[in-house]
């Protein structure tokens, strides 16, 4: 038998190995599947690695753990429906290196904080619960029953207030249900979860414009659509199958504009590895217009689109603008018509970095379409006027009726693989009225109605000591949020950290003052020790379908406990037997948390029956299904905002933080980002030729980052200075390296969601005395 092999590799990343190629200008072909393979043989070996290639998205199988990217419900799936970084995933979850006790015996916290991401995550699957108290070097095992008997004293010996249940995005759907009524049945709404760091900006804005927080299209609507703008994301890397549908939009004639500061090589050129004929052809084309945007210069372009499309309109009345749909279906035109009756070309170019003539040249292929597709991702949701750049892209979309009619619509493209389903689930601090009723009806408890904390109130929370327990289901908070070194020095003083996790990683080794890591299934692995047999879980993907999941390799170890029983042995060691809610059959059979659901979430009815059906089912789309808005005046709203963007004083950059081809969040897997071509190094700092030149520094020199917000300093030591051809004026480094230079209250307004791409900083040579 192959499990429990180890060969983890042992040597860290070394700065000093750095390689720099240059960008790519193609995405994906053969290298891509080779890469794929190579990384699966080497962590899991050949059959484990090709049973679960044959399994991951198909129907019947288990959903991607990668992205958010909708498989087809309609049409054929391809053999081997994943991609490379997909591919990397399910190597990363499948591998048959363990953490086990030995592990932890061996290696003291003092050296595992010193170890990076790469080290950590590379040593394997982690076998067993362990334990560190007030005092203690190591962490060392525990059993079960005691693990929870410890988490239930915590629970009960404070307030609901100090409690606090993170979520990352791959938690499923059952699982994340019974994780927000465990922290409603203690009392509180503190359910941070990772897309308060991710889309949160994009639910701000799409909520009180088209009265729902999702997107609005479906992947057939991609195939179809006549135009689609891809904003502010890098699918080359972080949605690989997105290209196969822009692929398909433009054979089918459409064309694509892509924005975005970096000359991202998916954007530009697919070499679809599954398609002879496109490598054949040297791969297709993906972008027909390129706008090389300034960092955080997105709403000032959506303004000066609707300027122009208004401006088209008076030429060619009823060419543009869709009056009908505007008439009977929104609000707040007039105003709008009005705000973009003029424009200020000069500030426009100054904002966007983007000719006019770029601009105008783009609004002409605007006008002309029947039929656009907006997608966005991070690029726009992570600076301090996002949601208002948001509603200007909802603005376009109403203009020209682009909601409820084929290849049209709003999409924006989720991270996480079931971030959007968590959401749907309730994990959120700030719920709803109506689902708390609900919840309360169906299970006779009575939940908080305070909000509670959201990611970045959270890391105030331990920065305050005002956490006495902290359960992150998945994630890596730590790492994940801004501020490192003030969070990590407050999670230091936490009472107790939980950490529900499959991989080592940095939260583990910042943790509060007891600490427990409980060692969870994953996607890929096999769920089958419950009366009933094996179990199913559930996920909700990008574009609002529900469907089964279900893994099939044997787990590498035995003590692993899926996150439903996790969830429900806490709740049973922190309430008793004595509650009204039935934790223990929920565990014992999750068609009981799906009936459950099916009670309380609308367009959940039947969840038992519909999630068996072959292709899972659909959740209603009011905007989507019948181009109605369910706003508080039942019409979309068209929302009026000041021109805003970021600018950065003499002698500093705007720096964006992104992620590699080769790292999933704050997971790496290896250290090739091979499109952009940087490799064996991650401490670097992309920078156009132009502003090194300008601020005096040359190509590879050693630096020290400083970033300033309102006064406040922070400061990144030893990061090396890339020539890159990013847009001028901006500057661009990875994440989670630079998440020490974002201050802790540089954030988009509204969503409270950090500013991970909108960091005002400067350089000194690293070593001068007093900087340069
Ligand atoms: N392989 C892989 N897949 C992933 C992930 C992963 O880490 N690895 N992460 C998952 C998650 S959680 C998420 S949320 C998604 C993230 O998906 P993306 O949003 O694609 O992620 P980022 O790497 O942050 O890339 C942001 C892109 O926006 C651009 N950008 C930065 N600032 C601006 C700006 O001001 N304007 C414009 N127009 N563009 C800008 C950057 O150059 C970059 O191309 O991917 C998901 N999928
Ligand atoms: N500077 C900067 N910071 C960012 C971003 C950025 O663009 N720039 N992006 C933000 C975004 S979009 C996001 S989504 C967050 C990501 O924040 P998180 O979701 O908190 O971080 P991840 O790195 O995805 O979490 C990785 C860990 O999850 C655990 N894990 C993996 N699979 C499973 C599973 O099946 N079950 C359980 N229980 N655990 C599992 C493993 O232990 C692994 O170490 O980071 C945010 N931070
Ligand atoms: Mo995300």
């Amino acid at each position: 038998m192959e499990l429990g092999r180890r060969n983890a590799p042992v040597k860290d990343i070394d700065e000093n190995d750095l390689e720099v190629h240059g960008p790519k200008t193609a995405a994906a072909g053969v290298k891509a599947v080779m890469v794929s393979l190579d990384r699966g043989f080497s962590q899991g070996g050949v059959a484990r690695t090709v049973r679960s290639m044959l399994r991951v998205n198909q129907r019947g199988g288990f959903d991607c753990p990668g992205c958010a990217w909708p498989e087809s419900i309609t049409g054929a799936r391809k053999p081997a429906e994943f991609c490379e970084n997909g591919a990397k995933a399910i190597a990363e979850e499948n591998t048959l290196r363990t953490v086990t006790p030995e592990f932890w015996a061996a290696h003291p916290i003092e050296e595992l904080a010193g170890k990076t991401e790469y080290w950590l995550g590379n040593q394997g699957r982690i076998t067993e619960p362990v334990v560190i108290r007030e005092g203690e070097t190591h962490y060392s095992p525990i059993s079960w029953t005691d693990a929870f008997e410890l988490i239930g004293e915590h629970i009960r010996a404070t307030t609901p207030d100090r409690c606090i249940f993170y979520t990352s995005g791959r938690t499923a759907n059952e699982a994340a249900f019974m994780y927000q009524l465990f922290a409603r049945s203690i009392g509180t709404n503190n359910l941070p979860d990772c897309s308060n760091m991710c889309h949160e900006s994009s639910g701000s804005a799409l909520n009180p414009t088209i009265g729902i927080g999702k997107g609005t299209v479906s992947l057939e609507d991609m195939h179809h659509a006549e135009l689609i703008f891809v904003v502010g994301q890098n699918p080359g890397t972080n949605h690989p199958r997105m290209l196969s549908a822009l692929a398909e939009c433009r054979e089918n004639g459409g064309k694509v504009v892509a924005v975005n500061p970096l000359p991202e090589a998916g954007l530009l050129k697919f070499k679809d590895p599954q398609d002879p004929r496109n490598l054949a052809r040297g791969g297709a084309q993906i972008a027909d217009e390129f706008l090389q945007i300034k960092v955080g210069g997105d709403l000032a372009l959506m303004q000066a689109l609707g300027h122009l499309l208004l401006e088209e309109e008076q030429r060619r009345p009823g060419s543009v603008v869709d009056a009908e749909f505007i008439k009977d279906k929104t609000s707040g035109f007039e105003e709008y018509r009005q705000a973009r009756s003029s424009i200020d070309w000069e500030e426009t170019e100054k904002a966007t970095g983007l000719s006019r003539l770029d601009i105008t040249r783009v609004a002409g292929l605007l006008a002309k379409s029947k039929a656009t597709i907006f997608c966005w991702a991070l690029g726009v949701t992570q600076q301090p006027h996002s949601v208002n750049t948001l509603r200007e892209i909802i603005n376009l979309l109403l203009l020209q009726g682009n909601f409820g009619k084929p290849g049209a619509g709003a999409c924006p493209v989720r991270g996480h693989s079931n971030v959007q389903g968590d959401r749907t689930m309730g994990i959120w601090e700030k719920p709803a009225e109506w689902l708390l009723e609900a919840i309360d009806a169906e299970f006779g408890i009575t939940s908080p109605r305070a909000h509670g904390v959201d990611a970045t109130e959270t890391l105030e929370a331990f920065e305050k000591d005002e956490v006495d327990v902290f359960v992150s289901m998945g994630g890596n908070f730590a790492l994940a949020c801004s501020d490192t070194e003030v969070l990590e020095a407050g999670m230091k003083r936490a009472g107790l950290t939980v950490h529900v996790s499959t991989k080592p990683n940095r939260s583990h080794v910042v943790h509060g003052r007891t600490s427990l890591i409980l060692p969870t299934l994953g996607r890929t692995d096999k769920d089958d020790k419950h009366p009933s047999g094996a179990q199913f879980l559930s996920v909700e993907d990008s574009m609002s379908v529900v469907h089964s999941t279900q893994g099939r390799l044997e787990p590498v170890s035995e003590h692993l406990l899926s996150e439903p029983v996790i969830i429900a042995r806490m709740a049973q060691a922190t309430f008793g037997e004595d509650h009204p809610v039935d934790w223990r059959a929920m565990a014992e059979d999750y068609d009981v948390i799906r009936d459950h659901i099916s009670r309380v979430l609308p367009g959940f009815e039947n969840f038992n029956e519909r999630i068996r059906q072959k292709n899972g089912f659909v959740l209603p789309n009011p905007p989507r299904d019948t181009r109605s808005f369910a706003t508080d005046i039942a019409k979309a709203r068209f929302s009026v905002s000041p021109l805003e963007y970021l600018q950065a004083p003499e002698g500093h950059l705007i720096l964006q933080t992104m992620r590699s081809h080769d790292q999933y969040n704050t997971t790496f897997y290896g250290l090739d980002d091979r499109y952009r071509g940087i490799s064996n190094g991650r401490r670097v700092i992309l920078v156009n030729p132009e502003d090194l030149q300008q601020l005096g520094f040359a190509d590879r020199e050693l630096v020290d980052v400083i970033s300033t917000f309102n006064g406040a300093e922070r400061r990144a030591d030893k990061f090396r200075l890339v020539s890159y051809p990013t847009a001028r004026g901006c500057a661009a480094a990875y994440f989670p390296e630079a998440n020490v230079l974002v201050h802790r209250e540089l954030v988009a307004r509204e969503s409270n969601t950090p500013g991970y791409k909108a960091m005002t900083v400067r350089f000194i040579r690293h070593d001068s005395p007093q900087g340069s």
